[in-house]
């Protein structure tokens, strides 16, 4: 993972807690999305996981699944991101980004379309690190997102969010946010079940993959990780 060191720095942002813990060197640039909606089997494949990714991101399924309280309990074997993208008057965004890191989330994933307001609002009550949404990876987003996302990913980079979520499926789009957003994370989920490459992602310019159900639903969520991985190795080489 040698070929990533120059994104330290990056890394040290998003995982300040692993840095503390001195694992900082241990970048494998993979988010595991556990999206289940049992818990007990979203933990099994977070403790059989926690060695060969970055953080563990829940979504809504999960926690409406199995409570709250799997934010807590995944905290356990890594850094848990909460993808909830939050969309709302700023009132009730920060109320929720409260809830998620008094919860210990590491990350808070929220829209950025709702406006300077309410991704304030997300920022200030944030203990932790904020990612807009900027262009979403499936068919649907093509509606809606591209004349919104450079000026999203704008408003992230001016107000201070850590990173921005692009879709891994359209790897121009980030290429171009990454000039945008400079020094900011990239987030790149859709690779994989949804149909975008892993090195094609990373090339054009996303710090860490987000994959669900590629590893997820695997007969052997380990040996999926590990392939994850492998494919991460080589477009870390050809960088
Ligand atoms: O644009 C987005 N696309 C996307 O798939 C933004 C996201 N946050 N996600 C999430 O990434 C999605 O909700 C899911 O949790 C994960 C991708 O899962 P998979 O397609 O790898 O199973």
């Amino acid at each position: 993972m040698q070929s990533f060191s120059h994104r330290a720095d990056a890394h040290e942002a998003f995982f300040p807690r692993r840095l503390l813990r001195g694992n900082v060197k241990r970048a494998h640039r993979l988010v595991i999305a556990l999206d289940q909606r049992n818990g007990e089997e979203a933990l099994s494949v977070a403790r059989r996981t926690s060695d060969l990714c970055d953080a563990f991101k829940v979504n809504y399924p999960l926690v409406l699944g199995a409570g709250m309280g799997i934010v807590d309990r995944l905290a356990e074997h890594g850094d848990v991101l909460c993808d909830f993208k939050v969309a709302d008057i700023p009132h009730t965004n920060r109320l929720i980004v409260e809830t998620a890191f008094d919860h210990g989330a590491a990350g808070v994933v929220v829209h950025g379309f709702t406006g300077e307001d309410s991704l304030e609002a997300c920022l200030q009550a944030a203990r932790g690190d904020i990612f807009v949404v900027v262009l979403m990876s499936h068919p649907g987003a093509d509606r809606f997102f591209p004349s919104a996302a450079e000026e999203l990913a704008t408003m992230a980079k001016t107000k201070g969010a850590s990173g921005i979520v692009v879709g891994a499926t359209r790897p121009e789009a980030i290429a171009t946010m990454r000039v945008i957003v400079g020094d900011l994370l990239i987030l790149a989920p859709g690779v994989g079940t949804q149909g975008g490459d892993p090195g094609e992602a990373l090339r054009h310019g996303a710090d860490f993959l987000i994959v669900g159900r590629t590893i997820t639903a695997a007969p052997d969520p380990v040996q999926a990780a590990k392939d994850v991985l492998r494919a991460i190795n080589r477009a870390g080489e050809s960088l």
